[in-house]
């Protein structure tokens, strides 16, 4: 199989992003002046030096803001700039622009803002108990959980704490923004979703949404930090723009954006669950405070992603799980590959941790008792159909040679005091669908041109993903081709309209899709045509691998020959296709339904190495059994599993994103400016997983297709679930942590940094 296109493109260095895209005679470049306290009132913006710096200066504030002031979708709570006050450390409160970067970043560290610093919350708990909610609260629940608990021989009750990740998408965020014809408005946006940028665009200029065009031509990455946020960066530079009637363009540094952009939600969850005797978990309650940060931005999508995993992969018959949205003055936390989902896997892999240390069962061993089955019903209502995690955890428990593997680390820990070695096993049940029904849509152009190539335009952004090569594999298989006579074009809401944002891993579930629906038309009118030049019946004409054949005799006819002949005989070569996701209901009163499409499933096995005098560690092997349906291009999934499992490592383990001053108390007024402030906001300080981090052997099984629900063409979705095995992680290093001080209590404090782990081994209290 010949390797994906972008890919080699991209490691050519042949492909542009945002910061290489020749800009327009005239260009301004434009920077954000921040906030510098996580709440204060605006008394007053001096941009006197800042214009002095250089005739070609702009400073603009709300009040240049045409339309509304306002962007936020789900709730109208995200101001594009503060009129009044600020909300969080880092948040912009002008755009500058200039003719050079430098000068826009002058200029903005030279407009004077005063204001009166106004006291803050950072912490979920605190503004949980000041009464500070995005929405109200949300409970799913199932069976009797309070009944059960009285029938259980081991109830625990305890806390669980995970923390925010930044995106650290290779590309920061930016845009260029350009006003044509003096009165429509052209954007290039490093977006996940163009039509939520369109609309921000369209919205705060006051401008219908025809008037504006946005592009996304790929982008280095975006990991769910640009399925929403991406439009306040596309509808400042817009805004830029259609102000100075120049063309603009922001890109952010580093630093810049990580202090203005949102991360995933940190949680904090308090836990309750229950076993009978033989070791069946009958029970279990959760209360999700999630710090939502300053605006709601995508918090409440998330956190029924949260209460949809609640349970892991897990069947308990009596649940009651309730999220919290907190508010708090810390930058609005977003999506995050996984969203919400590994947040909720950790909470219950945690509470079954606790559950195995206070009974003396083995861990594994509970896990593995208390799997779904085939057939189950889910907390939400919904039965699990070709259900797959025991068959992906036996896999594992083989080829791990799990008994063999824990006596070995069990002698290895008898015989050394200085290292203790640790394994866990994580099963996983990811739900494929977005949570909220109207999103499950798409929409593709194709154009089959004269000389028989073939271009597809989607609704989906490639951002290294590499969904433009499963949609070319969907596209001509569904025409009947082979891969290189088709080309994905980028992304524009001219082609595509009222699209999705690639997210939620259905890129390619849905694009691809739809682009076979397209193609399909087209397929049908290039059988007719085919047909009647060989005086044979349309049902007897397929066209495969670019030959022509009737009733499975290849015809003197190729396919290249048959688009000319039906393009001279004036029939239509393009198609709009549109796919909907069949099947999706869900009642919000009821907290019932059937939400996703099918789920994923599968087993990690990570197993680690704590030096016992540093509290450092290494990740020695990670083995992984996926299921993944039929791979629309093996090396691309592949790909996919190893990035989706550096970054659940890293978030487990390594990635400690802390704001200065958030222990709990709320920052009064005269509290130092720092509180609020992100600590490590650079990658000089911000520790990421890297080659050394990972485990020097990794490797990746598929279960073998079988029949069941899934996407096109059997495959299944890959983005986000096999991120939830990087918790396994977090298990292997606090079990090899608790062979070095086994009477210890359990942690479940999510990153597992050296400095905690050290700390348990000598007794520190947290
Ligand atoms: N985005 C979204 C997502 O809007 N809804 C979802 O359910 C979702 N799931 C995962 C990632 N992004
Ligand atoms: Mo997302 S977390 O943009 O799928």
């Amino acid at each position: 199989m010949k390797s994906p296109k972008e890919s080699a493109l991209n490691v050519k260095g042949a492909t542009l992003y945002i910061d290489d895209i020749a800009a327009p005679t005239g260009t301004l470049e434009g920077a954000v002046k921040l906030s510098t306290s996580a709440r204060g009132r605006i008394l007053s913006i001096d941009a006197a030096k800042a214009l002095e710096l250089d005739p070609s200066v702009r400073v603009i504030t709300a009040k240049d803001v045409p339309g509304q002031n306002q962007i936020g979708f789900s709730v109208p709570d995200e101001v594009l700039l503060p009129e009044d006050e600020w909300e969080y450390w880092g948040q912009p409160i002008v755009l500058c622009l200039a003719r050079t970067r430098t000068l826009a970043r002058r200029a903005a560290a030279l407009v004077a803002v005063t204001g009166e610093p106004l006291p803050a919350i950072l912490d979920e708990r605190e503004a949980a108990k000041a009464g500070h909610f995005i929405l109200p609260s949300r409970t799913m629940r199932s069976g009797d959980p309070e009944a059960a608990f009285a029938d259980c021989a081991t109830v625990l009750s305890g806390t669980v704490v995970s923390g925010g990740q930044e995106h650290v998408y290779l590309e920061t965020q930016g845009a260029i923004a350009e006003v044509r014809d003096g009165d429509k408005v052209f954007v290039i946006s490093g977006t996940q979703g163009p039509t939520g940028v369109q609309k921000a665009i369209a919205q705060s200029l006051g401008i219908p949404m025809n008037r504006v065009e946005v592009e996304a031509r790929r982008l280095g990455g975006a990991f769910g930090g640009k399925e929403d946020q991406a439009a306040y960066w596309g509808a400042l530079a817009a805004l830029g723009a259609w102000v100075s009637r120049r063309p603009v363009r922001l890109y952010l540094n580093r630093r810049d954006d990580m202090r203005a952009t949102g991360k995933r939600h940190p949680y904090s969850s308090d836990y309750k669950i229950g076993m009978d005797a033989e070791g069946r978990i009958l029970a279990f309650e959760a209360d999700y405070y999630q710090n939502s940060g300053c605006t709601c931005d995508l918090s409440p999508a998330i956190l029924s992603r949260t209460l949809f995993h609640a349970t892991g992969a897990y069947s308990i018959p009596n649940v009651r799980v309730t999220g919290h949205m907190c508010r708090t003055n810390l930058p609005s936390f977003t999506a995050f590959r996984g969203f919400g989902a590994p947040q909720g896997f950790f909470v219950v892999e945690s509470a079954v941790q606790a559950l195995a240390i206070k009974s003396g069962l083995d861990a594994n061993a509970l896990r593995y008792h208390n799997l779904y089955k085939e057939g189950e019903i889910t907390h939400y209502g919904m039965p699990l159909v070709s259900c797959r995690t025991t068959e992906a955890f036996d896999r594992l428990l083989e080829k791990t040679r799990w008994a063999s593997l824990r006596d070995r680390i069990d002698d290895f820990n008898a015989e050394n005091r200085l290292y203790k070695k640790g394994a866990a096993i994580i099963p996983i049940c990811f739900g494929i669908s977005f949570t909220k029904l109207l999103m499950n849509q798409a929409g593709a152009l194709v154009h089959v041109y004269q000389d028989g190539s073939v271009l597809v335009s989607t609704g989906a952004i490639e951002m290294g993903q590499q969904v433009s090569r499963k949609i070319a594999v969907a596209a001509a298989a569904a025409l009947g081709v082979g891969t290189e006579l088709v080309s994905v074009e980028r992304t524009t809401t001219l082609t595509v309209a009222n699209t999705v944002p690639t997210a939620a891993s259905t890129g390619s579930d849905l694009n691809a899709m739809a682009a076979t629906l397209a193609c399909e038309q087209i397929k049908a009118r290039l059988v007719a045509k085919a047909a009647s030049m060989l005086g044979a019946e349309p049902g007897s004409v397929s066209i495969e691998g670019g030959r022509v054949s009737v009733s499975g005799e290849e015809a003197e006819l190729g396919w290249e020959a048959l688009v000319t002949a039906t393009y001279e005989s004036r029939v239509d070569l393009s198609a709009h296709g549109f796919y909907s996701t069949p099947g999706l209901f869900y009642d919000m009163t009821a907290e019932r339904g059937s939400p996703f499409a099918y789920h994923v499933y599968g087993a990690a096995c990570v197993e680690a190495t704590v030096d016992v005098l540093r509290g450092s560690y290494t990740l020695d092997r990670a083995t992984i059994v996926h299921d993944m349906g039929r791979s629309l291009d093996e090396k691309v999934d592949i790909g996919q599993i190893e990035g989706a499992l550096a970054q659940g490592l890293g978030w487990a383990l390594l990635e400690d994103l802390q704001f200065a001053g958030s222990g709990g108390v709320p920052v009064p007024p005269g509290a130092p400016a720092t509180a609020g402030k992100l600590l490590a906001d650079t990658l000089s300080t911000y520790k990421l997983p890297d080659i050394h981090f990972m485990p020097p052997e990794v490797e990746i099984e598929f279960l073998s297709e079988r029949d069941g629900p899934s996407a096109l063409l059997r495959s299944k979705a890959i983005g986000e679930p096999p991120l939830i095995y990087g918790i396994a992680g977090y298990f292997a290093v606090l079990d090899a942590m608790r062979a070095a001080r086994p009477r210890g209590p359990g942690l479940f404090d999510l990153p597992l940094t050296p400095e905690k782990v050290l700390d348990y081994i000598m007794g520190v209290k947290p």
